[in-house]
């Protein structure tokens, strides 16, 4: 049965969507596999991330990803990689359908280097706030999006993040909901 990995980010966890989120898969008929909150550091985080290190907002993804604890989780079920991208929604907050978890409950891109650039203001109080709403709306791809949640973009990469957070391997049980679902 195939799985994939799920990672509700520190925004998520902040904001207290966790119960959401796992209802949302648990409803859509997936079994949870593996669970735990957890912080990790940078070079963990940049691991998980290697695939991104050449992009303009990879610092910024490090930094919001060791900001908090996250909760990782494996799910399975038929489909549940593609499904499970489905349920989360598109990458950009603003883009994401009603209906998805980032449609229903993200917003706003990443802040840290609006905080940046805000902070230099001091030096040139009125223009880094202009320039800062400019950048962010003729720039998007520069700011790292808060988008709550993580999933799996492929089988294969699924198999290497489960492998990444879940060392320890995970718990093997059998759930009879399959059996009234598929
Ligand atoms: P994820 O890996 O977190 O599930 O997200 P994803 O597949 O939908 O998007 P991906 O391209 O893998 O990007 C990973 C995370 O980096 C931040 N991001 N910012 N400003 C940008 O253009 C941008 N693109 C990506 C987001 O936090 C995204 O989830």
């Amino acid at each position: 049965m195939e799985q994939t990995f799920i990672m509700i980010k520190p925004d998520g966890v902040q904001r207290g969507l966790v119960g959401e989120i796992i209802g949302r898969f648990e409803k859509k008929g997936f079994s949870l596999k593996g669970l735990k909150l957890i912080t990790v550091d940078r070079a963990f985080a940049e691991k998980h991330y290697a695939d991104l290190s050449a992009k303009p907002f990879f610092n910024g993804l490090v930094e919001y990803i060791v900001s908090g604890p996250v909760v990782a989780m494996v799910w399975e079920g038929k489909g549940v990689v593609a499904t499970g991208r489905k349920i989360i929604g598109a990458t950009n907050p603003l883009e994401s359908a009603a209906g998805t978890i980032r449609g229903d409950f993200a917003i706003d891109i990443g802040r840290s280097l609006v905080m940046l650039l805000f902070f230099s203001s001091l030096l040139f109080l009125l223009i880094a706030p202009t320039l800062t709403i400019v950048l962010k709306s003729k720039t998007p791809n520069l700011f790292d999006y808060r988008n709550v949640i993580h999933g799996s973009d492929a089988v294969e990469s699924a198999r290497k993040e489960i492998a990444l957070w879940f060392p320890e391997g995970i718990a093997e049980w059998e759930s009879s909901l399959h059996s009234w679902i598929y």
